[in-house]
């Protein structure tokens, strides 16, 4: 389908609020409002926050820090930036992650057209022939108030609409009760506390290494544990630090050469190329080594070999019998239902070892599920558990469900939400059939990986475009319906036979909180970047012969 494609009077652009309306102000909303402002547009970000780091905003849950070193994950385009900051770790915590982003916007004077507490409700497209101004958006907000923009861009995260569990009772609580994504500004104290901790992702393994620290005593309900690994965190020495800026144009190849963006690549070896002694000095290697090269550093076939899988998936199951004192609970720890890698591996630091303190207690709630919560705690289906907090690491509606939250409609009125009922359809994750000069940042079907570098690049992406548009008075873009098929059919292709695909996960689109989100989909890009960037480098390159320009 394709929107009218009338010429629109310069006059009636200057009619319209604004050039561009970026919602989001987290790492892709801030990089995008600087770029366009060069660009001399027009731009307005909303941001439903009090202020700027999306992401890095929200999870200020308690123990919330990078799985990337830092120095891979900050910005990469301005030299004078990464000469000006200075990360205190190698994988650094929340707090500093939200001083960076904040010295980011101050820097680059960026808070001047972000309006916080701003959250968008709706996105329609105008472009009825015979309409005033033709060919743009218009935003309204939670308050009700109406913004229009030639050009929509959305900037609203991967990991950002938080779903709680549909646990009757929930509401009823007399104790405190908090989200990891929604957690308060002000500090929490565990000290004495009865602390329960529903979930055990990445959020629920580094909320729950850290609370147990303080807390009286702590309740662990796991569903389906993951493999986790050793994060290795140290702060940087000032020797490091020197190295580390000196060697940031090296440090950005690299992210740039590698699979998914980090500083670990796969090893381009099969698992059973080497002999079972050499693969157990690499597992052994990379279990002692900081970061995520376990997971994306391990043997290339890993992923895809169920045999090899297997292999690695022994090897972390006999670390976890080898730190967790109780052999049953360590047996309750270790994943039955999916191999290593094939969900997102958490990093932790002690998250084993919080299980042979007295005042810690897993439970199984997939043998004995929560039937509801009541005014003092939780009840299973075999016992009732008092508490004084009860924290929800129950992770997101992720990738779509950003978008499902917006009432976004395209040409035909219809809503995008409904138009991705079956899985998402897009051209390079970023535009959308029927949506004209919607550009996502981050959209599904996009690399995610080290996801700043990914952010980064796409950001620059729509910016050509975007300059491109400029430089020839186009006002109008939208995706071919063939662009979009062979891309998602290729999205499909490069999932296809990845262990990964056969595993339900957000990655997945799965989400048992969520209703029809309980049938897989393939929801991201996961080919390699350098494949990605080549794609869509080559239809910018070609002068956009996908896309319908008017
Ligand atoms: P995840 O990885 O989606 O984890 C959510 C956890 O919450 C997971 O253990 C779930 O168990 C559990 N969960 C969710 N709903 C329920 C209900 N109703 N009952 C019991 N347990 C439940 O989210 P995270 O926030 O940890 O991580 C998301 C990403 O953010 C992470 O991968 C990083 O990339 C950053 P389940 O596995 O579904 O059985």
């Amino acid at each position: 389908m394709s929107a009218t494609l009338e010429a629109t009077a310069p006059a009636a652009a200057q009619a319209l609020d604004f050039d561009a309306i970026i919602i989001g102000a987290g790492m892709s909303g801030l990089y995008q409002l600087l770029r366009l402002r060069q660009l001399g547009l027009r731009v307005r970000v909303f941001e439903a926050g009090t202020g700027v780091g999306g992401t890095w905003y929200w999870n200020r849950y308690p123990g919330a820090r990078f799985d990337s070193e830092s120095y891979s994950y900050g910005y990469s385009f301005s030299k004078e930036l990464l000469e000006e900051w200075s990360w205190s770790e190698h994988f650094a915590p929340q707090p500093e992650t939200q001083r960076y982003l904040n010295f980011v916007a101050d820097k680059f004077d960026l808070h001047r057209d972000i309006q916080f507490k701003a959250r968008v409700a709706s996105a329609h497209w105008q472009g009825a022939e015979g309409q005033e101004q033709g060919r743009h958006w218009a935003v309204t907000l939670e308050d009700g108030s109406r913004h229009t923009a030639r050009h929509l861009i959305t900037a609203i995260g991967v990991l950002s609409a938080p779903t709680l569990p549909r646990f009757e009772g929930i509401d009823t609580f007399q104790g405190q009760s908090f989200h990891t994504a929604r957690w308060p500004h002000e500090p929490v104290d565990f000290r004495g506390k009865r602390v329960a901790v529903i979930g055990t992702g990445a959020t629920g393994v580094q909320t729950i290494q850290e609370v147990a620290k303080t807390a009286g005593h702590l309740t662990v309900f796991q569903r389906t544990p993951n493999w986790c690994a050793p994060l290795h965190n140290r702060p940087i020495t000032e020797e490091e630090q020197r190295e580390i800026k000196a060697g940031y144009p090296e440090i950005f190849r690299r992210c740039q050469e590698t699979f998914s963006c980090f500083m670990h690549t796969p090893d381009p070896r099969g698992t059973f190329e080497v002999s079972k002694e050499e693969r157990e000095a690499f597992y052994e290697t990379l279990y002692a080594s900081p970061g995520f090269g376990i997971w994306v550093g391990n043997f290339r076939d890993m992923l895809t070999d169920r045999a090899a899988n297997k292999e690695i998936s022994d090897f972390v199951a006999n670390k976890i019998r080898q730190r967790v004192k109780d052999p049953k609970v360590a047996e309750m720890l270790i994943p039955k239902n999916h191999g290593f890698g094939t969900r997102r591996v958490p990093l932790e630091t002690r998250y084993y070892e919080v299980y042979n303190q007295p005042n810690v207690l897993l439970v199984d709630s997939k043998a004995t599920p929560i039937e509801r919560i009541t005014p003092t705690g939780i009840k299973t289906s075999e016992a009732e558990y008092p508490f004084d907090i009860i924290i929800y690491a129950t992770g997101f509606d992720a990738i779509t469900g950003a978008f499902d939250r917006i009432d976004i409609r395209g040409c035909d009125g219809k809503r995008l939400k409904d138009r991705w009922a079956h899985g998402p359809e897009t051209f390079m994750g970023m535009m959308v059939e029927g949506f004209p000069n919607m550009l996502m940042l981050m959209g599904p079907h996009t690399a995610l990986g080290n996801i700043p570098r990914s952010i980064e690049y796409n950001v620059d992406w729509v910016t050509r475009l975007l300059r491109f548009m400029q430089e020839k008075g186009l006002t109008f873009a939208e995706a071919r319906p063939e662009a979009v098929q062979a891309w998602t059919d290729h999205v499909k292709l490069v999932g296809a036979g990845l262990l990964s695909t056969e595993v339900d996960s957000w990655m997945t689109g799965i989400n048992s909180n969520v209703e029809g989100k309980q049938t897989r989909i393939i929801a991201r890009y996961s080919g390699s970047a350098p494949e990605y960037r080549a794609w869509c480098d080559a239809v910018a390159d070609k002068g956009y012969p996908d896309l319908v320009l008017a």
